[in-house]
């Protein structure tokens, strides 16, 4: 866990270093999921490109305070789907956007899902501020995709299941 925090503290620094590229940009608003389909805003998502890949800066509010499972989902929906008679909030995201079909879990700098984002850190106030870099995305990846906040944190492996990050909390789509 220390080690995520210092590696996403020290990405922060570099970012703020990089300065505006003038790049493509666009921002995600993101909801709560609930049974029924989404529920409040809890801010947006700034989508940019950089030389050193995609930086999605969270302006979010409102979320539990620690780390948080945060990846590209594969559809535009943050509404609920149903799993063996469970209404799961979230659900018709599909799973994380894995394009090379690789099945597996790694995290922003291994080689499964391309849709696994470093993990959001939300602090004790609720807020998430700390901007993200995902190497092997641009902004177009997330075009027609669901952008998706956990419960719980993330490892980056597949043991626990989708690096632990449960249930899904507040989602966004590209379009929303
Ligand atoms: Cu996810
Ligand atoms: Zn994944």
């Amino acid at each position: 866990m220390l080690r995520i925090s210092q590696m996403a503290l020290g990405i922060g620094g570099v970012l703020l270093m990089l300065g505006s590229a003038q790049a493509a940009q666009h921002a995600i608003e993101l909801h709560q999921v609930n049974a029924q389909g989404t529920g409040d805003s809890v801010g947006s998502v700034m989508l940019e490109d950089t030389e050193y890949g995609l930086l999605l800066t969270p302006d979010l509010a409102g979320l539990d305070p620690g780390m948080h499972g945060f990846h590209v989902h594969m559809n535009p929906s943050c509404q609920p789907s149903k799993q063996g008679g469970e209404t799961v909030p979230g659900g018709a995201a599909g799973g994380h956007y894995d394009p090379e079909n690789t099945g597996t879990h790694q995290g922003p700098y291994g080689d499964g899902h391309l849709g696994d984002l470093p993990v959001l850190m939300v602090d004790k106030d609720g807020n998430a501020t700390t901007p993200v870099l995902a190497p092997r995305l641009e902004v177009s990846d997330l075009e027609g995709r669901a952008l998706m906040v956990h419960a719980g944190g993330d490892n980056y492996s597949d043991e626990p299941k989708l690096g632990g990050g449960g249930k899904r909390v507040a989602c966004g789509t590209w379009s929303q």
